[in-house]
């Protein structure tokens, strides 16, 4: 969309606001208001020791003002300005990222003038993308779950862009087996990329008592899950959202599984098998202070079988309460190379390598350094397109190009 003032009535002539951070999970939610008279706006808002135009702020500037209503001091604000390639002002302003503190922002900046909108709406006015790439990634940002993913992709348009070109470079040098190596490694990381995107789900298993609970809570760093010594305490299967390295995790806590004769038991069961069955990852959970009975759970250091499903988790096993003595039958269990990891869901020791275990198990093992990857359906099937076009029997160099230039094709919306 061109920003156009000329065109525009009264109303719509008002600076457009809106948060584009996702709530809940970031600790910053970054509100943005574009348009002629959006300093002007924001200004009212704002309360600064030196004295402050923001119209005139230089772009590279980040000013720390106070956000404030008359004489209420309602948060720190880090505030910047920039006019991208001569369109309307983009005032971007910083603040803490609890849903309250922004829905009254958004409240204030509206009683200042601005109109509150979505932020798909707000990024087409101001954004003026330079290409296909930014286009298509920019508004990813605002899905990206945790804080970490989104300053991803914010690089990721650049890093991929001079990968493209490099591999047009590659091709048209007749360099093809090279180029074919990296397309088949930028594909291949589509598949992380997606996970970092959308998450993780762990379902957490095991026998009742075991500690399942205790560990959800410990992993998701807050008391939600409710533990007690009685077993067969989680019922109903129950979500955590959290983040582990900055890759979004959903726990999924469960009912404990064992021959129950109840029949509101058995539905519980079913139901943790119907989630094992849909988990990227089943952690399986077991007591180390009682007899070791790897068939007491069917998810053991092994694919899961819950006859539910075709689809087999990957499995990591735990053995919990490292802080108490170990029954003694699972001495050779421990001491196995390829034993489970021995955590204690009380003590926390041990949930630093479990947690490590989880990202490696996703390949996202240091993912904000080595991570570059298509990331929209539109450019993972352009790469895959290029890829094939670049066959070792019947290479067809200049397609593999054409496909190529197709994620890097010139804005041309307007
Ligand atoms: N010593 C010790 N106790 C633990 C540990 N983890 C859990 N517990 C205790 O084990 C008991 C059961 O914990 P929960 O987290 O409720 O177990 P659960 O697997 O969720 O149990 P169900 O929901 O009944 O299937 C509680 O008394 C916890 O405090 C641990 O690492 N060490
Ligand atoms: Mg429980």
């Amino acid at each position: 969309m061109v920003h156009d003032p000329a065109n525009r009535t009264p109303e719509t002539d008002a600076p457009i606001a809106a948060c584009l951070t996702p709530p809940a999970m970031g600790g910053v939610a970054v509100i943005q208001v574009v348009g002629s008279d959006a300093p002007r706006v924001v200004g009212k808002c704002l309360r600064s020791r030196r004295p402050l135009d923001l119209a005139t702020m230089d772009p590279g500037e980040i000013r720390l003002c106070r956000w404030v209503n008359g004489d209420e001091v309602i948060d720190d604000a880090l505030v910047t300005v920039r006019q991208d390639r001569g369109g309307p002002f983009i005032v971007e302003i910083s603040l803490h990222g609890g849903p309250r503190i922004v829905q009254r922002a958004l409240l204030m900046l509206q009683q200042a003038g601005a109109r509150v909108v979505e932020p798909e709406e707000l990024l087409d006015e101001a954004c003026t993308a330079a290409n296909a790439m930014e286009r298509e990634i920019l508004p990813l940002l605002l899905k990206a779950k945790t804080r970490a993913a989104a300053v991803w992709l914010a690089k990721l348009v650049q890093k991929l862009t001079d990968r493209i070109k490099a591999l047009l470079d590659l091709i048209e040098s007749g360099e093809e087996t090279l180029a074919r190596q990296e397309l088949a490694a930028l594909c291949q990381a589509s598949e992380q990329a997606k996970k970092l995107l959308t998450g993780l789900r762990v379902v957490v298993v095991g026998a009742p008592n075991t500690g399942k609970s205790t560990l959800i809570n410990s992993l998701a760093g807050r008391e939600q899950a409710i533990v007690s010594e009685l077993p067969g305490t989680t019922r109903d299967w129950v979500e955590h959202p959290t983040a582990i390295d900055g890759v979004p995790v959903v726990f999924v806590d469960t009912a404990g599984i064992h021959d129950a004769t109840d029949p509101i038991e058995q539905e519980a069961i079913r139901r943790t098998h119907q989630q094992a069955s849909v988990a990227d990852i089943v952690l399986s959970v077991a007591d180390l202070t009682i007899p070791f009975e790897p068939g007491r759970s069917p998810y053991w250091m092994a694919g899961g079988d819950s006859g539910t499903s075709a689809h087999v988790p990957t499995v990591v096993a735990v053995a919990n309460k490292s802080d108490l003595p170990p029954h003694p039958s699972w001495q050779d269990v421990l001491s196995a190379e390829t034993g489970p990891l021995r955590i204690s869901a009380l003590t926390s020791a041990g949930l630093n390598d479990l947690e490590t275990t989880l990202v490696r198990m996703t390949g996202l093992t240091g993912w904000r350094q080595n991570l570059l990857a298509p990331v929209t359906p539109r450019q993972v099937e352009c790469c895959r397109a290029a890829l094939s076009a670049l066959d070792a029997r019947q290479a067809d160099p200049q397609t593999a190009s054409r496909w190529l230039k197709n994620l890097l094709e010139p804005e041309t919306r307007g």
